[in-house]
Formats: C-alpha cells, sequence, structure tokens
C-alpha cells in the first residue's frame, strides 16, 4: 500500500518533470539570479525596492521545485555507491549547501531564527549562498552542457514557466500566512524588530552593536575629537563635541558620563526618528538627535559641483550620499536622548535614513564635499579594520 503510493507518486514526478537540461539550466539561471538579487537586496533600504526582495523571494521557491527534480534525477547516483566516481563528493557538498540555502532562506522568512556563533539564521543563509558559488563553477566546469544542446520544446518551456509562476504564487500565500500569523513585524527587507533576536548582543540602547566586519577602533575621546567639513566647500569647518552635538554651552553636558542630558542648547540639536536596518535581519526604531549634514553644508558652502558628501570613520570605513540626500541626513551623537556609546559610533555617527545599517557610518570624523562618488568604499567597508 505505501509502495503504491510511493510509485504514484513518482509517476506524477515523472510526468511534470522538464526534461534534465532544462532543468539544470533553468537551475543555474536561477541560483545565479539568486545570488545577483540577495547581493543587490543589501543596498535596498527603502520601500521603492521592494520589489529586488519579491523577486528573490519568488526566486527561491522556484529553486525549490528545480532542485527536487534535480535531485529525484541524480539520486541514484549517489545513493549506489559504485555510481560514485570523483566529481561525486563535490556534487553531494554542493546539493546540502544549495539545500541549506533555501531551507535557511524559508526558514528566516516564516519567522523563524536560530542564532549560530552570534550569527542570525538570515547571515547563515547569505554564507551559504555565498559558498555555492565556487561550488556551482566547479560543478559546470565539469559537468558543462552547452544550452545550444538543450532540447527545448513549447511543453519544456511551459512546465518551467508554471514552475516560476508556481514560486511566485507560493511566495504570495507564504506572506498572506505569515501576516496573517502576525509576522507583519518584519520589514520588506525581511528584517525583524531587535527584540525578536535574543541571542543578539546589546550594549546602551537596547539594540546590538553591530560592525560589519573587523572595524573595531578604541573609544574615542569626545574632547580631543573635532568633525572637519572639508573637500569642495567655500569655507571648512573643525567643530568640536558641543557644536556637533547642539549644545549652546557645551559644558553643560560635562560630569554625567554616558546618558547624562544637559539641557543647554537642546533647541539646536535637530532629532530625526528613523529605522537602523542591519543586514544581518534586525532593525530598530530610535529617536536620533545630532546636526543636519544641510546645515553643515549650509555653514561650510558646498561649491560649484559639489556631488557627493563622504562621510568617513576614524577607523577609515566611509561612505558617500548624493549631496541632496545628504542635506537630510543627520550627524548624530545621541540616541533616546542619550549619548552613543562607544559601540554605536559615540562621538558622532552617520543616521540616514532608507539606507541600510552598514551605510550608517559610526565613529564619524571627517565630512568631504565631492564631485564624485565612490566606488571603492564597497571594497573598504569589507576590509576596514583588517591591517
Ligand atoms: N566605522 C564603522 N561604521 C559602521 C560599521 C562598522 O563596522 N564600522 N558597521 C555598520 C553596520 S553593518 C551596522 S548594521 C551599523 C550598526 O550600528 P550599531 O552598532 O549602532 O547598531 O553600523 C554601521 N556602521
Ligand atoms: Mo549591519
Amino acid at each position: 500500500m505505501f509502495g503504491g503510493a510511493r510509485s504514484r507518486l513518482a509517476a506524477t514526478f515523472r510526468r511534470v518533470e522538464p526534461p534534465p537540461r532544462v532543468v539544470d539550466w533553468a537551475l543555474a539561471a536561477t541560483v545565479a539570479f539568486q545570488i545577483g538579487s540577495g547581493l543587490v537586496s543589501f543596498t535596498v533600504g527603502s520601500p521603492g525596492g521592494e520589489w529586488v526582495f519579491w523577486l528573490h523571494s519568488a526566486g527561491g521557491l522556484a529553486l525549490v521545485g528545480l532542485l527536487a527534480f534535480k535531485l529525484w534525477r541524480v539520486r541514484r547516483r549517489v545513493t549506489t555507491p559504485a555510481a560514485w566516481d570523483g566529481a561525486t563528493p563535490l556534487s553531494v557538498l554542493q546539493a546540502l549547501v544549495a539545500v541549506a540555502a533555501l531551507a535557511t532562506g524559508v526558514f528566516w522568512v516564516v519567522g523563524g531564527n536560530v542564532p549560530f556563533l552570534g550569527w542570525t539564521t538570515l547571515n547563515l543563509h547569505v554564507g551559504l549562498g555565498l559558498a555555492l558559488v565556487p561550488l556551482i563553477l566547479i560543478h559546470l566546469g565539469s559537468k558543462y552542457h552547452s544550452p545550444r544542446d538543450v532540447d527545448v520544446d513549447r511543453r519544456a518551456a511551459l512546465r518551467t514557466g508554471a514552475l516560476l509562476v508556481g514560486g511566485a504564487l507560493a511566495w504570495q500565500a507564504s506572506e498572506a500566512t505569515d501576516r496573517l500569523l502576525g509576522g507583519a513585524s518584519r520589514r520588506f527587507t525581511g528584517s525583524k524588530p531587535t527584540a525578536d533576536l535574543s541571542g543578539a548582543e546589546t550594549e546602551g540602547g537596547e539594540f546590538p552593536v553591530t560592525s560589519w566586519v573587523a572595524d573595531d577602533p578604541d573609544p574615542v575621546d569626545r574632547d580631543s575629537w573635532t568633525l572637519s567639513v572639508a573637500g569642495l566647500v567655500d569655507e571648512p569647518l573643525e567643530l568640536d563635541y558641543g557644536e556637533v552635538d547642539g549644545a549652546a554651552d557645551a559644558t553643560a553636558d560635562e560630569g554625567g558620563g554616558d546618558g547624562a542630558d544637559g539641557d543647554a542648547g537642546r533647541e539646536s540639536r535637530a532629532t530625526l526618528e528613523a529605522t537602523l536596518d542591519c543586514t544581518s535581519g534586525w532593525y530598530t526604531i530610535q529617536e536620533w538627535g545630532g546636526v543636519r549634514v544641510g546645515d553643515l553644508l549650509e555653514s561650510a558652502g558646498a561649491a560649484e559641483g559639489a556631488r557627493y558628501v563622504r562621510f568617513v570613520s576614524v577607523t577609515g570605513y566611509r561612505w558617500s550620499l548624493p549631496v541632496e540626500e545628504a542635506r537630510d541626513v543627520l550627524l548624530a551623537t545621541r540616541v533616546g536622548g542619550d549619548r552613543l556609546s562607544h559601540g554605536h559610533g559615540a562621538p558622532a555617527r552617520l543616521v540616514a535614513p532608507d539606507r541600510r545599517g552598514f551605510q550608517w557610518v559610526k565613529w564619524v570624523e571627517r565630512v568631504e564635499v565631492r564631485r564624485r562618488g565612490d566606488p571603492a568604499q564597497w571594497l573598504v567597508t569589507l576590509v576596514s579594520g583588517f591591517d
């Protein structure tokens, strides 16, 4: 009886299965798309880019189907020891990594998270996805068939198309279920409120201290720290902590240590409620206080040709924003009214609404007005702190 059900399942599988080469190429194309869209999604921080996450989810669900066909087809080559050849171990590893990448992605989206060595399940998902790249390249190198050999008939194309549509529908259904189950606290980026992610380390204001890689400077002394505003400006500025913090009387803050709040100068401090959304999968909404970068640019006078503003940390970590956007961001000295702690970037850190956490440079000491953007920032943020 059980066997009957099994063979019926097998028969159904065979009936809907697209031709092998179609599955293989659809797999390769979908995985490439997933890696691309996954990387691009890291740069999306405003709802206008939500579609990148939609496509990534739908692609992931289509992969579930494609991978099922593929693994079903090759199962005997793995379960029959005599069929193993030199390439089999790597193929098995690749299959495991692929399944794990999919499983962690789906698990995260349905609300799961199992912190592992300081990694969220989303971190793990990204790591597995990236680990797949070299594995697939090796696999393609040894098993490559030209797409010209692919026997694409209309039925095969339809089946594959149906699989992609099925992926999109399944994803829509999972979203709807998630909303019903109260998972609406997840942002469109997939990030969850910090409170949901126990296991994350917190300091000061109840949200995790996160440095993307090895950036870990000594505490910066507020009294000797200055913020420079230079580059394409009429008059470069050199501001001390009190001026950036917006305290009219900088001494009003003395003596209280972290968290002390002098009342003097409160009126000149700009505040902004903004969401810090880290690519490791958490977000926090905080009220940040400090100086509007637009005010700094007005004081310094942005010169002709100024198109970007670059924010540079004491560690060298940096990010640039188009000048129009930069006017509306904050160099924050405070969060929730309290002075920033060292881990959160004291004396001052960038608060850039609609940007992802890794772009919110901490321990800022220079604001540079520039003609051009800064493609090298991508590399710098990854390697900053490794000497
Ligand atoms: N200089 C510097 N700024 C940085 C980072 C870093 O490693 N170095 N990490 C970024 C990342 S990945 C995030 S999510 C936020 C985290 O801010 P928090 O530590 O205050 O939560 O800071 C960003 N700013
Ligand atoms: Mo982050």
